[in-house]
């Protein structure tokens, strides 16, 4: 019998540059999210505060040999945790490597991620639009994996006056962008209220960059 429920695996193309590739981490979701429930053990989540000092509804840690992070002072990669003052736990080779299989199957060879910034969403946060254009590296691409609560994703092309495109990221999606997607715009709607079987009321995204 045909499931009309059942999750959803193959490659959906964006925009030249950009792949959703629909249920790509489905296999190994479970030990991403137990690799994400360590991390931060060690490296807590925590709202940033933005340059212009709104609090994010957004809460992030990040692991690798650096990590993401916002304050009064701007947007940078900081080589220690604010929090804790210590390195940002090691990225397990496991997801390094998951995400480098991702990139290879959209087309970027070789990628190599050096941080992973995780985001953590409840019902009603969201992520304004934004480019992502803190990284040294422009001709690497970010692999994204999104992981329980299903979120609007916004892709709003190469200029903010764009007008954006919606995308559901559901459990075990990836995308990959890079190349003249690089540096789109893209936003995440306020998560609508609900429960997942593998997460309760959260929503992880991680993103894998090349700095
Ligand atoms: C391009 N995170 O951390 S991933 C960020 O879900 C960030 O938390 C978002 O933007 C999040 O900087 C979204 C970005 C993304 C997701 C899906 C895509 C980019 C994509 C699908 C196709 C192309
Ligand atoms: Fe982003």
């Amino acid at each position: 019998m045909l499931d009309l429920f059942a999750p959803q695996i193959g490659m959906v193309p964006i925009a030249e540059g950009a792949t959703l590739l629909r249920g790509f981490a489905l296999d190994e979701a479970a030990f991403v999210l137990a690799a994400v429930l360590a991390i931060s053990d060690r490296a807590p989540f925590r709202y940033m505060t933005t340059p212009g000092g709104h609090r994010m509804s957004v809460a992030m840690t990040n692991c690798g040999t650096a990590g993401w992070v916002s304050d009064h002072a701007g947007y940078r990669y900081a080589r220690h945790d604010p929090l804790t003052d210590r390195p940002w736990p090691p990225m397990p080779g496991l997801l390094a490597d998951l995400a480098r299989r991702a990139a290879l199957s959209a087309g970027f060879a070789d990628f190599a991620a050096d941080v992973c910034l995780i985001n953590h969403y409840v019902p009603g946060a969201r992520m304004a639009l934004h480019q992502d254009r803190d990284e040294g590296n422009l001709t690497a691409p970010i692999v994204s994996l999104s992981l329980g609560l299903p979120a609007m994703f916004l892709w709003g092309g190469l200029r903010r006056s764009d007008r954006p495109q919606r995308i559901a990221l559901l459990h075990g999606d990836v995308a990959v962008w890079g190349g003249p997607a690089r540096l789109a715009f893209h936003g995440i709607m306020p998560l609508k209220e609900s429960v997942h079987a593998q997460s309760a009321r959260q929503r992880y995204n991680l993103t894998f960059r090349q700095l």
